[in-house]
């Protein structure tokens, strides 16, 4: 299975992901073509809308201390909730659907959440740091929120016209 990245502003993007009721080859199949597709793009978190299934489907793998992802921390989550939110924290969000950009979002600091591994045994985790802010980033795709639905209206105006330009300027060097 061949994967690409949706970008903004695809509307794909807006879609509410469906739970999955079937832990099958189908299931496994998504989950390892979405980590080859993270992995190449340089990306550290990626939801199965991003690369256009509306399934609750995510996965995570946050660098470790040598600045490298080991496959050991992979984290697949199929169907999360979070159960638990504290604190709060902010934190310069990327995307590999928003290619180039980057914003200052507030997040909770520590959650916990439930969901299912690929085998559908249902798992707990808590999370703080970077792992929190990445499932919360990814949840909220899962719920057709990017992370740019959440600036204030003036940072959202300034992003628009930044993000067309930049587009105009990627067709351009590739005419
Ligand atoms: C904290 C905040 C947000 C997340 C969600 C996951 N985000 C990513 O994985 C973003 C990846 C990304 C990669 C890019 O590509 C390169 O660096 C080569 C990138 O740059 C361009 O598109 C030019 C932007 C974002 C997790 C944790
Ligand atoms: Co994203």
């Amino acid at each position: 299975m061949k994967l690409t990245i949706v970008e903004y502003p695809d509307k794909k993007l807006k879609e509410k992901s469906k739970a999955i009721e079937k832990f099958d080859k189908e299931l496994h199949k998504l989950l390892d073509a979405m980590y080859e597709v993270m992995i190449k793009s340089n990306g550290i978190g990626l939801a199965a809308i991003q690369v256009g299934h509306a399934k609750q489907v995510l996965i995570l793998n946050i660098p470790d201390e040598n600045d490298t992802q080991p496959l050991d921390n992979l984290i697949e989550m199929i169907n999360p909730t979070i159960v638990q939110r504290s604190g709060e924290t902010v934190y310069q969000e990327g995307c590999l659907s928003v290619p180039s950009f980057y914003e200052d979002i507030d997040r909770h600091e520590k959650i916990i959440v439930h969901y299912h591994d690929r085998e559908g045994s249902a798992q707990t985790l808590s999370a703080d740091g970077l792992l929190s802010i990445a499932i919360q980033h990814e949840i909220d795709h899962l719920n057709g929120i990017l992370f740019i639905d959440k600036l204030s209206y003036s940072r959202r105006k300034k992003f628009e016209k930044e993000y067309k330009r930049v587009q105009k300027e990627k067709k351009l060097s590739k005419a």
